[in-house]
């Protein structure tokens, strides 16, 4: 089977839907049909400040937000990042292995380090993507499933598996992005032209998957739209009626053909109403198992505790092949 590696921050508590349209709902079908590891990136959360303790919570609240939105443990490995120091062991070697320029080059360090002051950014922000690029070796990754704000770093990553396998000899395989052209990019509600973001995003324009469902159905029902009436795809000119529509017709199943033919003739509040019940009924599940998850924590340390060890097996292996081609001296 070929093998998927995925990860989710900790950092913002609550999923919001672009993450969960994205990337985890990608997550969750690929467990069916391929070796997949799945992590809660804590080491990537602390690239900007965190509470310890809140931390901590975010990281068994992640856990259980991916078990609840349909990972199987049995399926697939879920673990914490932390729990497999080889991620900061690869790193380091991959640190070295890129250029100054080329980590500059990261779109995504451009806009986080210009919202928080360019000194005020930490090096690990900088060096964000080169983590990602060791969490995606070590499993020997043939697919990574994300959104399309990642591209660039599988391509990072393809490039820094070349150099070292040009440099030391055939290690690592070269992954490939995996990305759904139709759930790429959730937008903003109230703002379409931008992702959903928990950093970018007003609370307005952000679902997040844990809110009250009435909040929530508040959300879509003063989302953004446009001065014409009528509900048709077209993300040139019609974002927001366009980013409802990717919305809908992924969480109902619905074709986005159906649900124009379904709204022909009706205003957007129809649309809107629709949509808010539809979302109420995926969160309303979700938010009841992500509780239950977090009510039994020895159950869920139990489950990462398991995953961390499968993943371990896998990633040590890894690892123990790059000292050696890199030249490190085995300890006796
Ligand atoms: N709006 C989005 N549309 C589609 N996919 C998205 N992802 C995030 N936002 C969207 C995907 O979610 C996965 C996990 O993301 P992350 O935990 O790495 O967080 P992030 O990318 O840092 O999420 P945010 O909200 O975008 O955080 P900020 O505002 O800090 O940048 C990834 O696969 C991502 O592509």
């Amino acid at each position: 089977r070929p093998r998927v590696l995925s990860g989710i921050q900790p950092t913002a508590g609550s999923f919001h839907l672009g993450n969960y349209l994205g990337a985890v709902r990608q997550w969750v079908a690929l467990q069916e049909s391929h070796d997949a590891f799945y992590m809660v990136v804590d080491l990537h959360a602390i690239t900007v400040p965190q509470d310890p303790a809140q931390l901590r919570a975010n990281t068994r609240l992640a856990a259980a937000q991916l078990l609840a939105a349909g990972l199987d443990p049995e399926r697939c490995t879920l673990f914490v990042q932390s729990h497999v120091p080889e991620h900061a062991q690869l790193a380091w070697i991959m640190n070295c292995l890129t250029g100054f320029g080329e980590a500059s080059r990261m779109t995504q360090f451009k806009d986080k380090s210009a919202k928080q002051g360019a000194d005020r950014a930490s090096v690990g922000l900088f060096t964000y993507p080169i983590l990602q690029v060791a969490d995606i070796l070590l499993y020997q990754a043939d697919e990574v499933p994300v959104g399309e704000d990642q591209r660039q770093h599988i391509e990072l990553t393809r490039d820094l598996a070349e150099r070292f396998n040009g440099r030391f000899g055939e290690t690592f395989t070269l992954p490939k992005p995996y990305i759904l052209k139709e759930t790429a990019k959730i937008y903003d509600l109230q703002d379409p032209s931008i992702k959903m973001s928990k950093s970018a995003s007003t609370p307005k324009g952000l679902i997040n998957l844990l809110d009250e469902p009435r909040v929530t159905a508040k959300k879509v029902k003063s989302a953004v739209t446009d001065t014409d009436t009528v509900i048709r795809y077209d993300a040139e000119n019609k974002p927001g009626v366009s980013n409802l529509l990717t919305i809908y017709s992924t969480l109902s199943g619905a074709g986005i053909a159906d649900l124009e033919e379904k709204y022909a003739g009706k205003g957007y509040g129809a649309l809107k109403t629709d949509l808010a019940e539809v979302m109420t009924e995926f969160v309303t599940p979700f938010r009841e198992r992500t509780q239950q998850y977090l009510d039994d924590p020895e159950t869920l340390d139990s489950i990462l505790a398991k995953g961390a060890e499968k993943a371990r097996g896998v990633a040590a292996e890894t690892l123990a092949q790059a000292y050696a081609r890199v030249g490190f001296l085995p300890a006796k």
